[in-house]
């Protein structure tokens, strides 16, 4: 593996000389006001660092964004669908999350809701699926060509180097399903013909939970608020599953400088205090929005600059040489090409996709216990948000 060890030594010299480059060329980003939280006010990192565990504003009364909100049947349902990739094997746990979302927030706004599969959805799928609500089911094959591995991808390459993975215990690195599936919500959901004329989605997944009433429309209040992007949860990553995203991704940003938006996150991206081990691998933070809960603007994944982000990530090949999860890739996107205060933490959304929780204290919640973040152990100190918070704001 001569050859594997120059071209990695290779792209650590492209990345170094390119991390000065950007770095020299946006060490002095505009001041960023400071921005204080709808909800929440003004972040103050706590002295013992990451873990928000007994500070967690999660733990003040819920009173939900600010403004005007759109209760059931005050407005017209905008442009939006509920989205599900899934296989029909996880019937069982889509019908459960179906269930907690219906109950929390659909039977109130009728939203349909759109299957995506990679092969067809069996009867007893749709009809298990579709008796949990009111509202249109949709079932779609995904096109061969958006889930099929790419063709410049070296197949040799690719089973060396999930061999590499699995020696570094990245989860799921030798099953190729999970890249496919990576790469496709990464780049390729959003050009499904069967969401063509539809703008908004909520992402869901089998076996999630929701514990709170939701009695306005979100994608209404993304719309009349701006947003781009709504998050729950803000954790990091493994770094052995993305060793060459952030120096490609710098690449990128260095031959295209222009897309870099004035009100950037790049602080929160690149902050080398709270992991400093993980900043040390490759310049990135690996604190990302975990994109199995994403309320979120398609035209963001359509405009040109992410398509070419996305095009230079898919020929580098990181997909499969390495296990690029779409959580990094789409937070990476927002965090440099978007307005951060266009990201939105939907903090009065109960959330559960184990083992994180993003918990509310409101009385329209039950089954969560607020500010609860992990019912595993060990894992309180894996949740970021206080970066987020610090670095760019918390509503
Ligand atoms: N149809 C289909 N869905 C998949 C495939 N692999 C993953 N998914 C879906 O993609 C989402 C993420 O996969 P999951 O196994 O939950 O990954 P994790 O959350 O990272 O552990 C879930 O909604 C899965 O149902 C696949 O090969 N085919
Ligand atoms: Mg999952």
């Amino acid at each position: 593996m001569v050859t594997k060890g120059i071209l990695r030594a290779l792209i650590s010299l492209a990345a170094l000389t390119t991390l000065l480059l950007v770095f020299y060329s946006y060490s002095s980003p505009p001041i960023p006001r400071p921005h204080v939280g709808g909800s929440g006010g003004q972040f103050v990192r706590p002295k013992t660092g990451g873990s928000l565990k007994g500070i967690d504003p999660l733990l003040n009364p819920e009173k939900g964004p600010p403004g005007k909100l759109w209760g059931p049947g005050e407005a017209d349902r905008i442009s939006a669908t509920l989205l599900s990739l899934v296989r029909n094997n996880e019937l069982e746990g889509m019908v459960s999350a179906m269930r907690d979302l219906e109950r929390t927030f659909n039977h109130k706004f009728n939203y349909p809701w759109t299957f995506f599969n990679d092969e067809e959805f069996s009867q007893e799928f749709r009809e298990r699926t579709q008796a949990e609500t009111k509202a249109e089911c949709r079932y779609e094959v995904i096109p061969k060509d958006h889930w099929e591995i790419p063709s410049w991808i070296n197949n040799d390459l690719m089973a060396e180097s999930a061999k590499l993975l699995e020696e570094k215990k990245v989860q799921y690195s030798g099953l190729k399903s999970y890249h496919q599936m990576c790469r496709w919500n990464s780049g390729k959901f959003y050009d499904h013909p069967a969401l063509k004329d539809i703008r908004w989605y909520w992402r869901v997944e089998p076996k999630v939970h929701f514990f709170c009433d939701v009695d306005y429309d979100v994608f209404k209040y993304m719309e009349d608020n701006n947003k781009t992007y709504g998050f729950v949860i803000n954790i990091y990553d493994s770094p052995e599953s993305i060793e060459t995203l952030w120096p490609h991704t710098l690449e990128f940003l260095a031959e295209n400088p222009d897309y870099l938006h004035p009100n950037h996150a790049m602080a929160w991206l690149t902050d080398s205090k709270n992991r400093p081990e993980h900043h040390q691998k490759s310049g990135y933070s690996t604190c990302h929005f975990w994109s199995n809960f994403e309320i979120a603007d398609m035209n963001f994944w359509r405009s040109k600059k992410y398509r070419d982000y996305f095009d230079h990530l898919d020929r580098a090949g990181g997909f499969f040489y390495e296990r690029w999860g779409d959580a990094p890739v789409h937070s990476i996107a927002l965090g440099l090409m978007e307005d951060k205060n266009k990201i939105h933490w939907f903090r009065d959304i109960g959330y559960q996709h184990i083992p994180y929780f993003n918990c509310p204290s409101s009385p329209k919640c039950s089954g969560c216990e607020a500010g609860r973040f992990t019912d595993g152990t060990g894992l309180d100190q894996e949740d970021c948000r206080a970066n987020w918070f610090e670095f760019a704001h918390m509503d």
